[in-house]
């Protein structure tokens, strides 16, 4: 069905280097307007823009001047100004598997296809490098050992997140390089599922040989007990960051910041002892681990008594205390006197001071988040000493990183500010690595590439991270003033930041950021004491005189020399100086530094519609994400780069023994050329640089396979020629 006496469907390649090389965004408006007029000429099928950003297909009937009529698929007609229709690709390219095949890269064709796509149950596409996998929400049948076994041979360009591990394992053995997959999208998209899956194949490679399978899923059980909660988007949400390196070095790397406590995410907590005996905890061990869960709970429970006018309080001497004390491993009355007492420094030295409701209240959840961050990040360190063990002799890694997706909600306070700058973050590595990285490399081989625009965060990531005048850096500063409220933060913010255009100033005590996903709203309210997350110092008194079972945890953990009381002591006093916001960029640093090592293979995961539900495709949700994670770029980018790159070196050894005629030069470019001449790979589909050869997507395959077939007709007169000798 394709007109091909048009200029502009000629192939895909053409149609888009036409509107990329002739550079200015001018000439590009100038071909879309052609387009359209040929599409209207030619009375073909277009994308008719509706109220509310949808689109509707229709034909073309009519045209006068600027106006088309066109005839809707729903039978009515409409009259449409030429400026708000897009062309609509051929019917023969319905559904089809990577976007970069599109001949027609707009919104609408896009949405279409993937809908076209969900609805058939197919639920990974590409976008040129990217995977896209959208949430089914149901059990397809389509992983397991049946499906696993499959991949591996010739499934490379399939699309499966089987496919994508199998790749990352090849490049890994075939370049010796370290390898990251990256799972990003919004919460609820889908994203440690398809860790473990990618887990599930990867091990399974191993043939199960190294016996880790078992223990990185109960590994995983495990951290999703403890780390994981029950949010709107998603009954089981990841709240802490988490990155596996396996198959070979096994380490979990955990970026544990102030994400993981959210008293209103409350979660049944299936934690099985097979788990913890997999991962050889031993019986002492998990009994501590019990035991402090129970005390954590019991914490929870202890209440308290007005009793004068002041609001200060005495402690219920209850069950809930006797038992909290008992585990924790202290008196009930010295338990008792810790959250109802505070000490006050003056100038003649300490003043103990009744505690108000709200003062014996912050006491008491302190303590209890204390104790369980501390087991959690305990935990993380047993389960990583036990991987370990199964740490093979090679060097080289696969990481597979699952972090919490970018959020915005109605009411959006520090959690969230973490999360999405960590997202920011992490789009700027996709965005460098894509983008940057790209050009930067055509341009300096000296290949004829013309700047495709794209958007770069960095003045969002400047926004957070600038010193002294940063997000960070104010709420830090804010956050070591005795005086300072959640109001002053907010002001603070307003008079120092308002240039940037990242930041938008709010009535009261909130304030905006555009992220590269669109503006969230934040409140600062509890922005402070989050970030300061200090234990009070008679808490952490308490905790080092209770007996050893508890600080035998603590010691463990932080298996420094120094004394328990001092290392208590410590702590109290770090996290005085640097915020939890800030000690959050260090580890994401530390993060990004390692991914920076490794060949990145991208996946972004999709949710199809609010409801958690299968078989539902929401145009709109699916849109926005899609333009948050950059796919319609980088299916774009891939279309008119050279995916394909070998030095001359390389492509004259691997093709070189094809030539029919030996190159008298001897030289690798002059080969590499030749190989290209004789093959007739069109002008078009290459480039060469002065160290590399760069072709476009697919010009590989026929090298390859023509390879193939003169080594197999050599290897087949070696058989004869032996049969014939013997
Ligand atoms: V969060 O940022 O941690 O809040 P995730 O990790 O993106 O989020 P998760 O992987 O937990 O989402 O998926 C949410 C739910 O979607 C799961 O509990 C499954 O019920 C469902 N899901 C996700 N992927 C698949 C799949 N490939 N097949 C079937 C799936 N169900
Ligand atoms: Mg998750």
């Amino acid at each position: 069905k394709m007109d091909l006496d048009s200029p502009y469907m000629a192939t895909s390649e053409e149609n888009i280097t036409l509107l990329t090389s002739t550079a200015s965004s001018e000439k590009i408006g100038e071909l879309e307007n052609d387009t359209i007029s040929y599409f209207i000429k030619k009375k073909l099928r277009v994308w008719c823009k509706q109220p509310r950003w949808q689109w509707e297909l229709g034909t073309i009937r009519s045209s006068s001047g600027e106006k088309a009529s066109v005839l809707l698929s729903n039978g009515k007609v409409m009259k449409v100004a030429r400026s708000e229709l897009l062309p609509a690709n051929p019917d023969i390219l319905e559904g089809v598997d990577d976007l970069i095949k599109l001949s027609y890269l707009n919104e609408p064709s896009v949405i279409h296809n993937l809908k076209f796509r969900y609805s058939k149950e197919m639920i990974y596409s590409k976008a040129g490098p990217i995977l896209i996998a959208f949430n089914p929400f149901k059990d397809l049948q389509i992983y397991g050992t049946g499906h696993i076994s499959g991949y591996g041979q010739k499934f490379s360009d399939s699309h499966h997140v089987y496919a994508l591990a199998d790749a990352a394992y090849n490049d890994m053995i075939r370049d010796e390089l370290n390898q990251s997959i990256i799972i990003s999208g919004e919460s609820g998209s889908g994203k440690t599922e398809t860790a473990k899956i990618v887990i599930q194949y990867l091990v399974a490679l191993g043939g199960g040989s190294c016996g880790i399978e078992n223990e990185i899923l109960q590994t995983n059980c495990i951290l999703e007990a403890f780390g994981n909660a029950k949010t709107s988007r998603n009954e089981n949400s990841s709240r802490f960051m988490c990155s596996f390196f396996i198959p070979i070095s096994i380490e979990i790397d955990l970026f544990f910041g102030c994400v993981c406590l959210n008293p209103t995410h409350t979660r049944t907590v299936l934690l099985e002892k097979k788990a913890l005996d997999t991962v050889r905890i031993c019986e002492e061990d998990q009994e501590l681990i019990f035991k402090m869960l129970a005390a954590i709970l019991w914490l929870g429970n202890i209440s308290f008594q007005v009793i004068d006018s002041e609001n200060h309080i005495e402690v219920v001497d209850d069950e809930a205390v006797t038992s909290a004390a008992l585990l924790m491993g202290c008196s009930s009355q010295e338990l008792m006197t810790a959250l109802s007492t505070h000490k006050t420094q003056s100038g003649d030295g300490a003043i103990v001071k009744g505690s108000t409701l709200q003062q014996a209240i912050d006491t008491r959840d302190a303590t209890a988040k204390f104790i369980y961050s501390s087991l959690f990040e305990w935990l993380v360190e047993q389960l990583n000493n036990s991987l370990e063990v199964d740490k093979k002799c090679t060097s080289k890694s696969i990481s597979i990183l699952d972090i919490y997706g970018f959020e915005s909600l109605k009411k959006n306070n520090f959690e969230q500010f973490c999360i999405n700058y960590a997202n920011e973050r992490l789009q700027q590595h996709f965005i460098r690595h894509l983008f940057k990285l790209e050009q930067e490399d055509y341009k300096s081989d000296g290949i004829d590439w013309t700047k495709i625009d794209f958007e770069d965060n960095q003045e969002c990531l400047d926004l957070f991270e600038k010193k002294p005048l940063g997000l960070l850096s104010l709420l830090d500063q804010e956050s070591s003033l005795p005086k300072a409220s959640d109001l002053t933060f907010a002001n603070k913010l307003q008079q120092h930041l308002d240039a940037n255009p990242c930041f938008k100033e709010q009535r009261g005590r909130a304030f905006s950021v555009r992220h590269y996903t669109g503006e969230v709203l934040y409140d600062t309210n509890g922005f402070l004491e989050k970030n300061r997350d200090t234990l009070p110092s008679d808490s952490l008194q308490l905790l080092s005189s209770c007996n050893c079972e508890l600080l035998q945890f603590f010691s463990k953990m932080f298996s420094k020399s120094e004394s328990q009381s001092n290392f208590l002591h410590t702590v109290a006093l770090n996290s005085q100086k640097q915020g939890v916001g800030t000690k959050f960029k260090g580890q994401l640093f530390k993060l990004i530094h390692q991914l920076e090592s490794t060949k990145p293979h991208f996946i972004r995961c999709i949710r199809p519609n609010n409801k958690q539900l299968p078989g539902i495709y929401d145009e709109d949700l699916v849109l926005q994400q899609l333009r948050c994670c950059g796919v319609l770029e980088a299916a774009r980018i891939s279309r008119v780069g050279y995916p394909t790159r070998m030095t001359h070196q390389e492509f004259s050894r691997r093709y070189g023994f094809l030539l029919s005629e030996a190159n008298v030069s001897q030289d690798p470019l002059s080969i590499s050329v030749s190989v290209l001449q004789q093959f007739h790979i069109p002008f078009e589909m290459y480039q060469v640089g002065y160290t590399k050869l760069y072709l476009r997507a697919q010009q590989i395959g026929v090298l390859e396979d023509k390879r193939k077939q003169v080594l197999q007709g050599i290897l087949g007169i070696q058989k004869c020629y032996r049969g014939y000798q013997a």
